[in-house]
């Protein structure tokens, strides 16, 4: 028993050490790092020739495609309804600050035009444009960051080998060169990030896909922050990060929770964090999955990240045409008016001094204390102490001074039953 609990252990030090030992953010990550956590709220993008099949973008794994078969996905990819403009004005609109797409998933199909590969965009596909330079283009325009999500595991290169836990239907050759895998990746990071103007983070994810390969992250993390020393490197490891990585990632999850079993072997650290969920339970677009999340849920959602000093990625899957589904439009639109009215609770604060609790979370800003009550329990509530002297506490929507106590065991605070609102009642305390 004892070995078994040993080994996993050895093996994560190990690979911990085998990133950027010894890393220091430059001053530039740094103050990326406050923009980040400023930002609060980013829209996250999948989107891939997978798109076609409506089966979201495992498609190639879960139908076990072979390589062959999928090579004729890209000839039927013409997204003609493609409209960057359209996809950050529906993301600022939201609220929402940055967008992370994926530049490649782990079918390994570049959406910018590589030299180092014809599997791209450009070469394969009748649209023949460069979709990530499109919206890069629109986003600096626009001043909303640009993301990117570049997926480790590829299922469609010889040279990832040996194969890991995925991927494996997909008929590549016995045999390949892992070290020229990893050249090749980091050359397709190097024209990413020299020719397509500043890009806020490199999102990684499929690390899991062969825990204990080589990675050498040291290498390609040193690549990235010497071509762009405010990048943020983010991995999808689901494991506690590495050195050289400038946030953490919880996937479907708050930090410290595990309700969907991807953050089983996480750590929470002290970097930055940035928690991601999917409209309904797709990442790529999914024609059959109806299972959208209310407004209600993905204000709350947000709202909970922001208490737990947390960002919130909020995913949509574009369908094949280009477009962004009406169903989510609809919702993002919804959530735009919230952020309009109360993102000044939101954007700029950090998790606030009351840890979060089953009514709700807090978040602060100078010398105001949000309390966002996400589930009215009662018209009495209790904050529990946090060692300042409350000056006054207000409604946020009206300005309606409420009456409190404050004593050795909290704040009592007393809710006019007509102020409590379904999504979100805050109360701005000022100490
Ligand atoms: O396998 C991917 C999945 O397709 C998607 O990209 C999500 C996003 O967090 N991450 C991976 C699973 O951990």
């Amino acid at each position: 028993m004892k070995r078994t609990r040993f080994i996993p252990l050895l093996l994560i030090i190990t690979l911990a050490a085998s990133a950027q030992p010894g890393y220091t953010p430059s001053p530039e990550n740094i103050k990326a790092r406050e923009w980040f956590q400023d930002a609060k709220f980013g829209m996250f993008i999948h989107w891939g020739i997978y798109s076609i099949l409506g089966d979201g973008e495992w498609v190639m794994n879960n139908q076990r495609i072979d390589k062959e078969t999928y090579q004729k996905l890209p000839s039927f990819f013409n997204p003609l309804g493609y409209d960057p403009k359209e996809w950050v004005a529906v993301a600022k609109a939201a609220g929402m600050k940055y967008i992370t797409i994926t530049s490649k998933h782990h079918d390994g199909f570049a959406m910018w035009d590589s030299k180092l590969t014809d599997w791209d965009i450009t070469d394969r596909t009748p649209y023949k444009k460069d979709v990530i330079r499109m919206l890069a283009d629109e986003c600096r325009k626009e001043g909303i960051k640009l993301c990117l999500y570049h997926s480790h595991l590829d299922w469609y290169q010889d040279d990832y080998y040996p194969p890991g836990r995925t991927g494996t239907t997909s008929g590549r050759p016995e045999g390949g060169n892992w070290y020229r895998y990893l050249d090749y990746m980091d050359g397709q990071l190097r024209e990413l990030l020299t020719n397509y103007g500043e890009i806020g983070a490199i999102w990684f994810d499929g690390h899991w896909d062969k825990k204990d390969a080589d990675w050498r992250l040291d290498k390609t993390y040193s690549l990235i922050h010497s071509l762009q020393p405010a990048c943020l490197i983010g991995n999808n490891h689901h494991l506690a990060p590495f050195p050289g990585e400038d946030f953490q990632m919880f996937e479907k999850d708050l930090p410290g929770h595990n309700t969907t079993g991807f953050s089983g072997d996480q750590e929470v650290g002290d970097l930055p964090f940035e928690t991601c969920e999917t409209m309904n339970n797709s990442w790529g677009f999914n024609l059959q999955d109806k299972n959208y999340k209310s407004t209600k849920d993905l204000i709350q959602y947000l709202v909970r990240a922001a208490g737990y000093n947390s960002n919130f990625l909020l995913n949509v899957g574009p369908m094949p045409d280009g477009r962004i589904q009406p169903e989510f439009i609809k919702t993002l639109g919804e959530i735009g008016k919230w952020t309009e009215k109360y993102g000044e609770t939101i954007y700029g604060t950090r998790g606030g001094p009351v840890p979060p609790k089953s009514w709700g979370v807090t978040t602060a800003k100078g010398n105001r204390v949000f309390v966002h009550i996400l589930n009215a329990e009662d018209l009495n509530l209790l904050i529990p102490d946090f060692g300042r002297k409350v000056k006054n506490i207000t409604l946020f929507d009206t300005g309606t001074k409420l009456k409190y106590k404050q004593d050795a065991f909290g704040i009592a605070v007393s809710l006019p039953k007509e102020a409590i609102d379904e999504t979100d009642t805050i109360l701005v305390i000022e100490i």
